[in-house]
C-alpha cells in the first residue's frame, strides 16, 4: 500500500528557532526534565476514533474531511477498516507517539450480530498486533463503545433492559480480552449513555447498583484472564444524557468507594469533561491526585462560548502548565499517559492538518511541562503554600492534626485566646504574577 503521508517527513525536534510547521519546537523526546525524559513523562497517545473514524460531519452537515485512504471502501465495512490500520501506524510513527487507544468499534466495523463483531474484531486484532510490532507504538488502553447501537439507547450496565446489560458484559469481555492481548496499559470505562434523560422514568438506585455489580464482574474477569493493568473511569457530566452517573472526578472516588471498588480503579480525566462539569482540568487532577487515584489524562480543551464537549486540541500554556504542575506533584504519568482525545475543526479537510494538531498539542504540553518544572525549582510557589499552612505545624494545629484534642480543649483554647488577631493576606494577585514569570 502506497504511504498515507507522502509528502510529510518524519517529525524531528527543530528547536523554537525553528519555522518548520512540521518540526517540534518543544517537545524533544529524549530531553530530561526532573531527571526523566520528556517521552517517558509525557507518554503521548493518538486516538483511534477521531482520527481514522471522524470525517468532519457534525448534526447540521455531512462530513467534509478529505480521506483518500477510504476512497473505494464502503462505510463500516471490514474493507475500510483494514485499510485504516496501516495509516494510523503510519501517523503514529511520523508523529513519534509512542502510544494509541481504541473504541472495539471503531477499530472494527459492528457486525449484524455480536458474533459477526466478535470475527470482524479478531481479523482487525491480527493487523493491529502485526503493527504494533513493526512500528513499536504501544496501546495505551482499549475501551469498548457501548454507547452508539440503538440497544444501548437507555444506558448499557444501566439500562432498564437486563438484555442491554447482558451486550454490554460481552463486549468489555471481548474488548478486555484483546488490550490484554495487545498488552495494553491499562482499560478505560467512560460511562457513555450510563445516566438519564429523565427521573419521571428512571429507578436511580437500581441503575446505580447495576453499575457496581458491571464493575465487580469485570474486576474478576480481569484477574481471571491475568490483565494486571488498571482500570480507569472517564468522568463527564453530560452529553450524550442530560446526567451522567460519573459525573466528575469526586462524584467517580464516591461511586468507586460505595461500591468497594476504590482499589481496583484510577481515573482518567478528559479537560473538556471538566469544564462541562464547571471545573477546571487542575481541579479535577488535584481532586483524584489527592485520593491516589491520578491515572491518565485525555488532553484536549473545550470552547468557552460553546456548552458541548468540541474535543479541540490543547493550545493553551496556562492550561498544560497548571495540568503538569499537578501532574508532576503526584509524581507523574506511570501507567497512564497524555492521550489527545481531541478532533479537528470540520473547516480542517486535510490530513496534514492531523499533523500539525497533534504536533500543536505535544509542544504545549512539553512547554507546560518545562514551566511546571520550572515554577517547582524556582520553589517560591511551594514555599508560599508550605508557609501559609505554618499555624498546623506546630502548637494547636499540630495538636488537631495529631487528634490530640478534641471540641472540649479547643473551646478552652479559643476562649482563652479571645480573638483572632492576625489577618493574612492569600497574595493571589502577587501568585497570579509569580506564575506568569514562567510561561
Ligand atoms: C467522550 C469520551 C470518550 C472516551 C472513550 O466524550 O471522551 O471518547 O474517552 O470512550
Ligand atoms: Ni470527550
Ligand atoms: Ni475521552
Amino acid at each position: 500500500m502506497p504511504a498515507a503521508f507522502p509528502k510529510i517527513p518524519q517529525i524531528q525536534f527543530e528547536g523554537p528557532k525553528s519555522r518548520n510547521p512540521f518540526a517540534f519546537k518543544h517537545y524533544n523526546p529524549t530531553e530530561l526534565v526532573e531527571g526523566k525524559s520528556m517521552k517517558d513523562h509525557l507518554r503521548f497517545s493518538v486516538v483511534y476514533w477521531h482520527t481514522m473514524c471522524g470525517t468532519g460531519s457534525d448534526m447540521f452537515g455531512w462530513g467534509t474531511w478529505n480521506r483518500p485512504w477510504d476512497r473505494g471502501t464502503r462505510e463500516n465495512s471490514i474493507e475500510r477498516a483494514k485499510r485504516r490500520v496501516p495509516v494510523f501506524f503510519e501517523f503514529c510513527e511520523k508523529l513519534g507517539a509512542p502510544f494509541y487507544a481504541w473504541h472495539d468499534r471503531d477499530v472494527a466495523p459492528h457486525g449484524t450480530t455480536p458474533r459477526e463483531s466478535n470475527r470482524y474484531l479478531d481479523a482487525i486484532a491480527k493487523l493491529l498486533k502485526e503493527h504494533q510490532k513493526a512500528s513499536g507504538v504501544r496501546l495505551l488502553w482499549g475501551t469498548a463503545q457501548n454507547f452508539v447501537h440503538p440497544r444501548y439507547m437507555h444506558g448499557a450496565a444501566t439500562s432498564c433492559n437486563a438484555d442491554a446489560f447482558a451486550f454490554a458484559a460481552a463486549q468489555v469481555k471481548r474488548a478486555l480480552e484483546l488490550t490484554h492481548e495487545l498488552k495494553g496499559e491499562g482499560y478505560v470505562f467512560w460511562g457513555g449513555r450510563e445516566g438519564y434523560s429523565s427521573l419521571l422514568n428512571t429507578d436511580l438506585k437500581r441503575e446505580m447498583d447495576h453499575l457496581g455489580a458491571f464493575m465487580h464482574m469485570a474486576v474478576d474477569y480481569k484477574k481471571k484472564i491475568g490483565f494486571t493493568g488498571p482500570f480507569y473511569i472517564e468522568p463527564k457530566p453530560k452529553e450524550p444524557t442530560k446526567h451522567q452517573y460519573d459525573s466528575d472526578a469526586a462524584a467517580c472516588l464516591n461511586f468507586l468507594r460505595e461500591y468497594r471498588l476504590l482499589p481496583h480503579f484510577k481515573l482518567n480525566l478528559e479537560t473538556n469533561h471538566a469544564t462541562l462539569a464547571g471545573h477546571s482540568m487542575q481541579h479535577e487532577l488535584e481532586v483524584a491526585g489527592a485520593a491516589g487515584a491520578l491515572g491518565s489524562i485525555d488532553a484536549n480543551s473545550g470552547d468557552m462560548f460553546l456548552g458541548w464537549d468540541t474535543d479541540q486540541f490543547p493550545t493553551d500554556l496556562y492550561l498544560t502548565a497548571q495540568c503538569m504542575l499537578t501532574i508532576l506533584k503526584y509524581g507523574g504519568l506511570t501507567t497512564g499517559g497524555t492521550n489527545f482525545d481531541a478532533k479537528l475543526r470540520r473547516e480542517s479537510v486535510d490530513p496534514e492538518d492531523l499533523f500539525h494538531a497533534h504536533i500543536g498539542g505535544m509542544d504545549t504540553f512539553a512547554r507546560g511541562l518545562k514551566i511546571a518544572a520550572a515554577i517547582r525549582k524556582d520553589g517560591r510557589l511551594n514555599e508560599f503554600v508550605k508557609g501559609r499552612y505554618r499555624s498546623w505545624d506546630s502548637g494547636i494545629g499540630k495538636l488537631i492534626e495529631k487528634r490530640k484534642v478534641g471540641f472540649k480543649e479547643l473551646e478552652a483554647y479559643a476562649l482563652k485566646k479571645g480573638e483572632i488577631t492576625s489577618s493574612e493576606s492569600g497574595r493571589q494577585e502577587y501568585l497570579e504574577n509569580l506564575f506568569n514569570e514562567f510561561i
